[in-house]
């Protein structure tokens, strides 16, 4: 397994729709390993193929917090909201291609996702709490929208010129 770079906010690939995954092969399941090795690393609780430059439509999440709670890593393939309660639920949202830059952004409190697993077979399954900002903040990413785009016109603009400014200084410095 290896470490993938992530992608930081602005990249064109970040504002682009991916393509839905076709044959799950060696390449792919490759693909979510290491995916899944550099949320770990980050941390982070989700990370999605185009933040590692991969426009395909995969995520990975892992939003279990107790500590001595075993890990839940998950790899959905495809995903798509099945339903959306009409409650809604604020939650301080961060990013990996937006590191230390957080913002509270309304969702649905529950949805319902159907994916396709590693193996090929068809899941469906409810996610509330975290799991469920998590993983809409996840497919969000595959249709090339991130939490700041929830946000005000002066917040995101303020947002994004910090980080043309942290790209320039790391672009310096590499
Ligand atoms: O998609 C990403 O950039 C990952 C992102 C997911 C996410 C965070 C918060 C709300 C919705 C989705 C992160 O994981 S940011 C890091 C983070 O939230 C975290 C890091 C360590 C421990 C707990 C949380
Ligand atoms: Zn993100």
């Amino acid at each position: 397994m290896s470490l993938r770079h992530i992608l930081l906010h602005p990249d064109p690939r970040l504002k682009t729709v991916c393509k839905p995954v076709g044959a799950i092969d060696d390449t792919l399941r490759r693909l979510a390993e290491d995916m899944l090795e550099t949320m770990y690393d980050a941390p982070g609780i989700g990370l999605a193929a185009p933040q590692v430059g991969q426009m395909i439509r995969l995520l990975v999440m892992d939003c279990v917090k107790d500590e001595d709670a075993p890990p839940r890593p998950m790899v959905l393939l495809n995903p798509e909201v099945t339903w959306s309660s009409e409650a809604e639920s604020t939650y301080d949202e961060g990013c990996l291609s937006i590191p230390d830059h957080y913002a509270e952004v309304t969702r649905p409190a529950e949805v319902k996702v159907r994916w396709t697993g590693l193996d090929g077979a068809g899941h469906e399954e409810h996610f509330t709490g975290l799991w469920a900002t998590c993983v809409q903040h996840e497919i969000d990413h595959l249709n090339g929208r991130l939490f700041i785009d929830y946000l005000s016109p002066i917040k995101r603009g303020m947002i994004t010129r910090k980080m043309e400014k942290l790209k320039r200084e790391r672009a310096r410095l590499a």
